[in-house]
């Protein structure tokens, strides 16, 4: 099936009882059973419930998955990857990730006995080198949040296959419908549904899909010894977006190529950051490994006093953390998302305090320009 075919039917059948065409949200906790022993293969809402289940088989055949797990956000699905190891173990990560990843790793699960090495993917040789004996798990992102580095999965995961890890890449960024991680090889991908899944702004939620059979079964008994688990509300919320997620993608992309385009050709930023853009380091990666480019840039206005100038006076983009949402969004990744990133390590990447991250989302492109004009007056 096409993608939007999939996007819209896969995972869901009218509803046995009524024939209702949309899957209904099934609020309950628990499920009346017949006798001791006997139910209808639902016990507990915590184990099992349909609308999560439609909305696991939906995004797990849009990213040519066999297995989904829902979860509660998208951290709670980064966290989750780490059942998979154990202390001692040793987790090679993409230098530049969003900044809860890098806290959710770096100060909370080093604490438990994990080890982290950050490197930087988007050269192939520096991962080699960082592989030791106790690496279980090599975790990328791409691109990469804010500064929109590309690795290539492909190469990733021919090396983690010659060398027995486990290859894990945040495609939160993309989308199913510009990249699918497991067609290049990958293990596990993972995604904050929070953004382009859901698309409205209006849900925090994870998913991680997988071909393998024995890491869902590890993924799915830990998710219920542990709790992470969306509600079927939101559930619902993310299975009604992905329907129009092609359309949206596509929209996404096309006003963020003629902003990255304007914001270059302007002079209003030292530096724009965008796949699309020829002078984009890796835009023959880009090409090669994804289907489009998305909707994120990212532009270093030069100084802090600009950048503040910039994220005060807009009046269509929103400040705010987040992305991904049908409605543009701008931030401030030093002091937003990439704040608990100590001071060195930001610099290493290019988080500058005059940098900002354009969540180009689907209004009217002249509308979305002219904001950024009159905002920089
Ligand atoms: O916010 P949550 O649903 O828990 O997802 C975490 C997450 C994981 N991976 C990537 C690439 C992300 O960007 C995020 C969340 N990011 C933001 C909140 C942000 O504004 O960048």
């Amino acid at each position: 099936m096409g993608f939007s075919t999939d996007a819209i039917h896969a995972g869901q059948q009218p509803d046995p009882t009524t024939g209702a065409v949309i899957t209904p949200i099934y609020q309950t906790s628990t499920y009346a059973q017949e006798e001791l022993g006997k139910n209808k293969g639902f016990e507990y809402g915590r184990t099992h419930n349909l609308t999560r289940a439609s909305l696991e088989a939906n995004i797990a055949a849009l990213e040519k998955g066999k297995y989904g797990i829902a979860f509660s956000s998208g951290v709670a699905a980064t966290h989750s990857v780490l059942s998979l190891v154990k202390a001692g173990d040793h987790i090679v990560v993409s230098r530049n990730v969003y900044g809860g990843t890098y806290r959710l790793f770096e100060l909370i699960m080093k604490e438990y006995g994990l080890r982290f090495t950050w490197t930087d993917t988007t050269d192939i040789s520096n991962l080699e080198k960082s592989i030791e004996k106790d690496t279980r798990i090599v975790f990328i992102e791409t691109p990469t949040n804010p500064m929109l580095n590309l690795t290539d999965i492909k190469a990733v995961t021919d090396l983690c296959r010659k060398n027995k890890l486990i290859s894990v890449v945040d495609n939160t960024f993309m989308s199913p419908y510009f990249q699918n991680p497991l067609t290049l090889g990958a293990d596990i991908v993972l995604h904050s549904s929070t953004k382009y899944l859901n698309g409205h702004s209006d849900v925090i939620g994870g998913m991680l899909v997988t071909n393998d059979e024995k890491i869902y079964s590890r993924l799915k008994y830990v998710q219920n010894a542990m709790g992470a688990i969306p509600s079927p509300f939101d559930c619902w919320l993310v299975l009604r977006s992905t329907k129009t997620l092609a359309v949206r993608m596509e929209r996404h992309e096309k006003n963020a190529m003629q902003l990255a385009e304007f914001l270059l050709n302007s002079g209003l930023a030292d530096k724009v950051i965008y796949p699309g853009l020829k002078n984009h380091p890796q835009h023959d990666l880009a090409k090669k490994q994804m289907r489009g480019f998305g909707g994120m840039i990212t532009a270093d206005l030069g100084d802090e006093n600009k950048a503040r100038k910039l994220l005060k006076n807009v009046k269509i983009f929103t400040l705010g953390e987040s992305l991904g949402g049908v409605e543009s969004l701008i931030s401030h990744p030093s002091t937003m998302t990439h704040g608990s990133v100590p001071k060195a390590e930001k610099e290493k990447l290019g988080i500058t305090e005059g940098l900002v991250r354009f969540s180009v989302g689907i209004e009217d492109i002249e509308d979305l320009i002219a904001d950024i004009q009159n905002a920089l007056g």
